[in-house]
């Protein structure tokens, strides 16, 4: 067994097998002006990554069995052993996951370890009113801080770089996972965390920060927040951007590249695969690549559930190969993408997914935040003044997200004065913006103005482009 010391510089303490190796000594330039965080995993030839996937993949099947009642049903159900699962083709016959399996079990029931044992809960929003949640034990921390690690170099970040976290502090993974990972590259972090535009200029200029982590959209907005100050690239020290956590388009890119100034890469992930670090770009910036040593990929027709081949754009499935606390079988990330094992110009090996072009449900992003029009459904019709009749507009203003819940009142609350109503408005924007954990403007709308559907009801109206 390793042993893990937390306190530094004691004469004689063990070092774990992480500090064996010094930063520079792991950090090896990538052929696309990169680095390689972990150069063996990240280049390894297909058929040794073949073999440490399966191996991996069994030791999470008996997990996962072992421990996860609902895991021991599925496969009894289905009649399959974990020893039975021996190639990768056997791999499609694994049941599922979704994320109304992981609401079922809210909030600790996919736990495959002791309570005890978990070190850290982050969490997303579910199809309802309870998240998902995602524990981590101390090893899955660990691998989390150099999966990270990993997309920071890729970027071409390094020790002594100056990150500038932007992303939200709290039960979501963006603002703890760059975080962690960017010190354990050995880089400058400044959590600033999300918001607070004219802070984030000064801190950025003042403290001289190299790199931006935030949403595309974030980090467009503050390229225009910059420009309206007449602050050009040249004003602003920051050389390379990891966004991600939404969906962006390569227009945007260009865009944020010519504002800022910087080189801007994607990192892709979700909480239920432990948060960002999934997948990630180098500076080829042709597709992220998938931590394929931790993650197993397919690419499925979300209406068949049949895999499809590499190039066709289907529904992502991700099965965790090392997640101790929580391993999860087949999962249903509803991101649609296509893959591609060509050579990539960096020199890794590991597949590369598509930008995600969509989803296959209703979840919508906003700023980062997913939310699904469902949540809103619940606040609403739990006030009586409301009727059942709303929509959900979604905008954009400048480059970030806004959303305005329209919802039709009784005659009684349209009746009131100005005052009743504006407190009522405010009261019904409080319950939402609890629920989601961002800011919604509410608009009341007067008795039966709400466009009645003849068919499926019309709830969410998006009028953005692609960003
Ligand atoms: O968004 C984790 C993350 C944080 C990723 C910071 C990257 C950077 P969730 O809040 O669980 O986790 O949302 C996951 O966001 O299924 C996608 O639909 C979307 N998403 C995440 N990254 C990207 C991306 C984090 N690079 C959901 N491009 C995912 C497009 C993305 N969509």
């Amino acid at each position: 067994m390793t042993t893990h010391r937390v306190e530094g510089g004691e004469e004689g303490a063990e070092r774990s097998p992480l500090a064996a190796a010094t930063r520079e000594e792991r950090l090896v330039p990538d052929a696309a002006g990169g680095l390689l965080w972990q150069p063996t995993a990240e280049t390894l030839p297909t058929a040794r990554l073949a073999e440490l996937q399966m191996g991996r993949l069994r030791e999470t099947l008996h997990s996962a069995y072992a421990h996860v009642p609902f895991y021991r049903r599925k496969l009894d159900e289905l009649g399959i052993a974990p020893e039975d699962v021996r190639c990768h083709g056997d791999v499609a016959d694994l049941p599922f996951t979704t994320k109304t399996d992981l609401r079922d079990h809210y909030p600790f029931g996919m736990f495959a370890r002791p309570r005890g044992e978990i070190v850290r809960v982050h969490a997303s929003s579910g199809t309802t009113g309870n998240p998902t949640t995602v524990g981590y034990t101390r090893e899955d921390i660990d691998t989390w801080c150099d999966l990270v690690a990993r997309a920071l170099a890729a970027a071409g970040l390094k020790p002594g770089d100056l990150l500038q976290n932007a992303y939200g502090y709290g039960l979501f993974t963006g603002g703890l996972g760059l975080h962690f990972g960017a010190e354990r590259l050995g880089c400058t972090v400044v959590p600033i965390s999300g918001g607070n535009t004219e802070r984030q200029l000064k801190i950025m200029r003042d403290f001289g920060a190299t790199a931006l982590s935030c949403t595309p959209s974030y980090a467009m907005h503050l390229a225009e927040a910059a420009r309206d100050r007449g602050l050009g690239p040249e004003d602003l020290p920051v050389r390379v951007g990891v966004l991600g956590a939404e969906p962006w388009t390569d227009e945007l890119r260009a865009q944020i590249e010519a504002g800022l100034g910087i080189d801007a890469l994607d990192i892709y992930g979700l909480s239920e695969m432990g948060g960002p670090g999934v997948a990630f770009e180098c500076l080829g910036k042709a597709g992220m690549h998938v931590n394929e040593d931790h993650y197993l990929v397919e690419v499925v027709d979300p209406d068949t559930l049949m895999p499809l081949p590499e190039g066709e754009v289907g529904e992502l499935v991700l099965t965790t190969l090392s997640r101790r606390a929580q391993p999860l079988i087949r999962y249903r990330t509803r991101d649609l993408c296509s893959v591609s094992s060509d050579p990539c110009v960096c020199g890794r090996t590991a597949i590369r997914m598509s930008k995600p072009i969509g989803r296959s449900d209703d979840m919508l992003i906003i700023r980062g935040v997913n939310v699904f029009p469902s949540q809103i459904e619940e606040v609403l019709m739990g006030i009586p003044e409301i009727e059942p009749h709303y929509q959900i507009v979604v905008d954009r203003r400048g480059y970030l997200d806004v959303i305005e819940v329209w919802v039709e009142v009784g005659e009684d609350i349209f009746a009131a004065t100005m005052g009743d109503l504006e407190r009522f408005q405010r009261k019904v924007q409080g319950k939402i913006a609890n629920v989601l954990n961002i800011q919604v403007a509410v608009k009341l709308k007067e008795p039966k103005t709400i466009q009645r559907s003849e068919g499926k009801a019309v709830r969410v109206v998006d009028r953005r482009k692609p960003l």
